[in-house]
C-alpha cells in the first residue's frame, strides 16, 4: 500500500495522521495513539526537546536512557561524518577489523573495572545480551559442564525484547508475547523494599532476603545447572529500583562459592549514570561479564557490548571459532561515535561532576518531593531516580489498578514540560549527564507542578 498522506508535510496533523496509518511503534497500545496522535519530536538542544508544534520539553529522560552527553553534539556528528568519508562499512567477522573498532576495545579494556579486557561487539543492548547467553553456555560447554545452562534474573528486570533478552527480562507482559521464558530462564525477587518489603522490614533486610533468593534458588536448580547470575546494578527500566549495600557483596558470595558467573547488565548504570564510570563500581560488583550500550555513544549511533574478563575469554578461545556475531558488530562509524564520546566525557570530567556536584544536587532537590501527598518514596543514585507514586507513604500502599496514576501523570509532566518515563505508578528519571543545575531546578519543580496536578485529579490535594 502506497503511502496516502503527503511525506513532506509539516504540520503536527499531517504527520500523525501518517504515522497512525503506517507506523508501528513499540510498547504504546495502538487504541491510544488512535485516540490522541503521536507526539512528533522534531528536534533538540542541550538538554531540551523541540516538538512539532515548537514546544522546548525537559527530557528528564536522556531520549531512553542513553543521550549522556546531551543533543546537539557537533563533534559526535563529525566523528561519524568523517569516519563514513573514510571507511562507512567493513566487518569484524574472519581476519578484519578497522581501526576505530581496535582501538575502541582497547580503551573499554582501560575504562572498565575490575578483570575486565575483552570486548565483542554488536549494536542493541538485546544484542549483546542474547550473545551472552550463548557465550556463557559455550564457555560451561567448553569445560564439559553443559548441563551449567540456566541463567538466573529478576522480576522487575529490562534486558532487552530479543527471545532471550526478554526471557532474562522479569515482566510478565512481554513473556506472554511470544511464549517466554524460554527454558532456562527463572526469576527471583528483587531487593524492591518499598513494593516487596514485608511490613514490618527494613530496606537491609530485604536486601538480605532477595540475596538468599538467589542462594535457594541454585541450591534448588542445583548449581550444576545454573550458568550465570544476571542483573542491572541498579535496576533501571524497571522503576529504578536501588539495592541497599548488603545486597551485592552477599550475591558476589553466592555466585562465587556455588561456581556460577556474574554479569552486570550496565548498560543503563554504565557510563557515569550512577556517579562511577560503571554501576558495578558504585555497588563494589567484580563481574565477571558486562553488558553495555546507550551511553556507549550517547545513543547518537546504535552500538553495544559483552565485555568479558581474562579467564572467561581464555576458556571460549579454547573452544576454537565462535560461530556468533551480528553484520554491524563493532561498525566502524558507531565505533568512531564512542570514541568521541568517550574522549569528551573524560575531557569534560563528566563522570566527576555527576559524582560530586550534579548528582548529589539532584538527589538532594528530587528528595525534596518526598513531602508530597502522592509521593511514597523517592529513590536514586548519582543522575538516576525514581519517585513511586502510592496512596499511603506509611503503609508503602500502592494503587490497584497499577499503572493508571502513573500514566495521568506522566501526561501532566509532559504538559508541564518534561518528560518522565511512568513505569507501573513509578516515576523515573535519568537526564543527560551534561544537565545543569539550574535545569536541575527546572525537573524538580516542573515534576512537583506535574505531580500536583496529577493529585488534584485524584481529589488528594
Ligand atoms: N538492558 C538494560 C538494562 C536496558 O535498560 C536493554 C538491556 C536492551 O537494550 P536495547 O538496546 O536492545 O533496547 C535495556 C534497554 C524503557 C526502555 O521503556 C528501556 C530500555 C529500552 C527501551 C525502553 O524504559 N532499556
Amino acid at each position: 500500500m502506497t503511502a496516502t498522506t503527503n511525506t513532506a508535510a509539516t504540520d503536527t496533523a499531517t504527520w500523525q495522521e501518517l504515522d497512525r496509518r503506517h507506523h508501528v511503534h513499540p510498547f504504546i497500545d495502538p487504541r491510544i495513539l488512535e485516540e490522541k496522535g503521536t507526539r512528533v519530536i522534531v528536534g533538540a538542544e542541550g538538554r531540551h526537546l523541540i516538538d512539532s508544534d515548537g514546544r522546548r520539553i525537559l527530557d528528564a529522560m536522556a531520549g531512553l536512557w542513553c543521550v549522556n552527553l546531551g543533543y546537539g553534539r557537533e563533534e559526535l556528528a563529525r566523528a561519524a561524518y568523517d569516519q563514513m568519508v573514510e571507511l562507512p562499512y567493513y566487518n569484524t567477522f574472519f581476519r578484519t577489523a578497522a581501526p576505530p573498532t581496535i582501538e575502541l576495545s582497547g580503551v573499554l579494556a582501560d575504562l572498565t573495572p575490575g578483570r575486565i579486557a575483552h570486548t565483542f561487539f554488536s549494536s542493541s543492548g538485546s544484542e549483546a545480551n542474547d550473545t551472552i547467553v550463548r557465550l556463557v553456555r559455550r564457555y560451561w560447554d567448553i569445560q564439559g559442564k553443559p548441563a551449567k545452562k540456566t541463567f538466573i534474573s529478576r522480576t522487575y528486570a529490562y534486558h532487552g525484547s530479543t527471545m532471550a533478552a526478554a526471557s532474562l527480562g522479569g515482566f510478565e507482559a512481554m513473556h506472554a508475547v511470544g511464549g517466554l521464558p524460554l527454558p532456562g530462564f527463572e526469576h527471583i525477587m528483587p531487593p524492591y523494599w518499598f513494593a516487596m518489603g514485608e511490613p514490618d522490614e527494613t530496606p537491609e533486610e530485604t536486601g538480605a532476603r532477595a540475596a538468599r533468593a538467589l542462594e535457594r534458588k541454585i541450591a534448588q536448580l542445583g548449581p550444576d545447572r545454573v550458568a550465570a547470575f544476571i542483573g542491572e546494578p541498579v535496576i533501571g527500566a524497571g522503576g529504578v529500583i536501588v539495592p541497599p549495600d548488603n545486597y551485592w557483596p552477599e550475591i558476589q558470595r553466592i555466585c562465587r562459592e556455588n561456581d556460577v558467573l556474574l554479569v552486570c547488565d550496565e548498560v543503563i548504570t554504565g557510563f557515569g549514570r550512577t556517579g562511577e564510570w560503571f554501576g558495578a563500581q558504585t555497588f563494589g560488583i567484580d563481574a565477571d561479564l558486562m553488558t553495555i550500550a546507550k551511553g556507549l555513544t550517547s545513543g547518537y549511533l546504535p552500538m553495544s557490548a559483552v565485555l568479558m574478563t581474562d579467564a572467561v575469554f581464555e576458556v571460549l578461545c579454547e573452544g576454537g571459532v565462535i560461530p556468533h556475531g551480528y553484520t554491524y558488530s563493532g561498525h566502524p562509524a558507531a565505533a568512531a561515535v564512542a570514541l568521541e564520546n568517550l574522549r569528551l566525557m573524560k575531557e569534560e570530567g563528566v563522570v566527576e561532576r555527576v559524582r560530586e556536584d550534579t548528582g548529589p544536587y539532584f538527589q538532594a532537590r528530587l528528595r525534596e518531593l518526598n513531602d508530597h501527598p502522592l509521593v511514597g518514596e523517592v529513590r536514586g543514585v548519582g543522575l538516576l531516580g525514581s519517585l513511586e507514586l502510592s496512596k499511603d507513604r506509611a503503609s508503602r500502599e500502592l494503587f490497584d489498578p497499577v499503572g493508571q496514576v502513573g500514566a495521568l501523570c506522566h501526561e501532566h509532566l509532559y504538559d508541564e514540560g518534561v518528560i518522565f518515563r511512568a513505569m507501573r505508578d513509578v516515576m523515573c528519571t535519568s537526564p543527560p549527564l551534561t544537565i545543569t543545575r539550574g535545569e536541575i531546578d527546572e525537573l524538580v519543580e516542573k515534576a512537583r507542578a506535574g505531580i500536583d496536578r496529577t493529585a488534584r485529579d485524584l481529589g488528594i490535594m
